[in-house]
């Protein structure tokens, strides 16, 4: 037991460094999945947050042509040039770099691009994928799987193998958002649906949904969603979340998850690294709580000023689970911020942070990152529950910290 508030703080630093977590959402896939996993120093040098980044202090003889023309190690030099040698690395993505080198153990004081390239192309990828879950300490991570594209259908279909680590999630934005772009390749799979819905539609939807849930296993199905998006309203996606979606995650009794808040091709030239960022609406999303008591949601929203609502809204409804500070979020000022928000108005009730990791190496710094944030907010509430004569022991504090880095979450998918 520990003796004073010092000792205390110790006591929560090694449990914050030392909890296993669960990455609740992630775009990483298995192996067998062709070169769909990224991962490696060209990856993680030409990261999206990085490509971003790179245009804000390009030369402007570097067209946006230009760049998306080359292969991926001479964007990766760019990104190189300009954001690690010409400038200070600082952006939380650039010192994510850095630090993911450094776990790895390489010099990153030495700035050798060429010798960083050469210790990744020694990696095999059966070893690599475990060594850098545990490094991470992560037992496993929540896939992005899309049950429409091409590539990743045929996958599927062929039964590959899917490491323990990874688990699937059905990515459903299309059928969602943009009925019409996939209902053709949905019939093409042997469902009775048309573009311009008819009875038949909705059910076949749920049907699509159902056996694809029973061909991955979901962990819930997910949509992002604009910061416009309204519910309920007269609009093909009202009519497919209540007819098609909620219903089929009612009766396979996974979550349905939104993100919300991300604006599309704020600069299309970027391509994914072109979104933006603006306010939703809260009451969006209370109505759909209100409509479908029945169903579970997990939610992360994008904008900063939607946090404050979102966490008092989690407080009224229990079948809604806050997870994650997503993309603009993930940085350190506002991890803390919305860490401590949501402590103090949920207690452990919640998942403080996802990773997003599209590049599987990426799992070494953002959770390194986060897990320092947590730690510290962790030990200030800590310290104030010493000072008000509170002794939580060591097992109970271990136990707190893993419900907020995946124990709730699987607490909600079990309730
Ligand atoms: O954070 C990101 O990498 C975004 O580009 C998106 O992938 C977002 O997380 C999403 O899943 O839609
Ligand atoms: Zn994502």
């Amino acid at each position: 037991m520990y003796k004073n508030v010092n000792e205390l703080a110790a006591v929560v630093r090694k449990a914050v460094e030392t909890t296993v977590i669960t990455d609740v959402h992630t775009h990483l896939s298995p192996p067998s999945h062709g070169d769909s996993l990224l991962w490696g120093a060209d990856e993680i040098l030409t990261y999206h947050y990085l490509v971003a980044e790179l245009f804000t202090v390009a030369p402007r003889s570097l067209t946006y042509e230009k760049f998306w023309a080359m292969p991926k190690t001479a964007q990766a030099d760019l990104v190189w040039e300009h954001l690690f040698l010409k400038r200070g690395a600082l952006s939380e993505a650039a010192r994510g770099a850095i630090t993911t080198f450094n776990r790895l153990g390489l010099d990153v004081a030495k700035r050798d691009l060429a010798g960083i390239r050469k210790w990744f192309a020694e990696q095999k990828i059966e070893d690599y994928l475990p060594k850098v879950l545990e490094l991470a300490n992560v037992d496993y991570a929540v896939m992005s799987n899309s049950p429409y594209s091409a590539g990743e259908v045929g996958f599927w279909q062929q039964d590959l193998p899917v490491p323990e680590c990874l688990k699937a999630a059905l990515r459903i934005d299309s059928i969602a958002r943009a009925w019409d772009s996939v209902a053709p390749t949905i019939a093409q799979a042997g469902y009775d649906v048309k573009p311009e819905p008819d009875e038949k539609t909705f059910d076949e939807v749920r049907r699509f949904l159902l056996d694809w849930s029973g061909r991955i296993n979901p962990m819930y199905f997910a949509v992002s969603f604009g910061p416009d998006f309204a519910y309920p309203d007269d609009s093909l996606c009202t009519q497919i979340i209540d007819r098609a979606i909620v219903p089929a995650a009612v009766e396979t009794g996974v979550p349905f998850a939104l993100m919300i808040g991300a604006r599309g091709n704020v600069n299309p030239n970027l391509k994914s690294a072109g979104c933006g960022v603006a306010v939703a609406d809260v009451m969006t999303l209370t109505r759909l709580l209100q409509k479908h008591p029945e169903a579970k949601f997990l939610v992360t929203m994008l904008s900063r000023d939607n946090q404050h609502e979102l966490t008092v809204l989690a407080r009224k409804f229990g079948n809604l689970h806050v997870f994650g500070c997503w993309w603009f979020c993930n940085n350190p000022s506002i991890i803390d911020e919305m860490t401590r928000q949501r402590l103090e108005m949920l207690g452990t009730a919640f998942t403080c942070q996802h990773s997003d990791a599209r590049v599987l190496d990426q799992l070494i710094y953002k959770w390194g990152h986060t897990r320092k944030i947590v730690a510290d907010v962790l030990v200030d509430k800590y310290s104030d529950l010493f000072n008000a004569g509170w002794r939580p022991t060591e097992k109970e504090i271990k136990r707190d910290v893993r419900a907020i880095f995946g124990g709730s979450f699987e607490e909600f998918l079990n309730k």
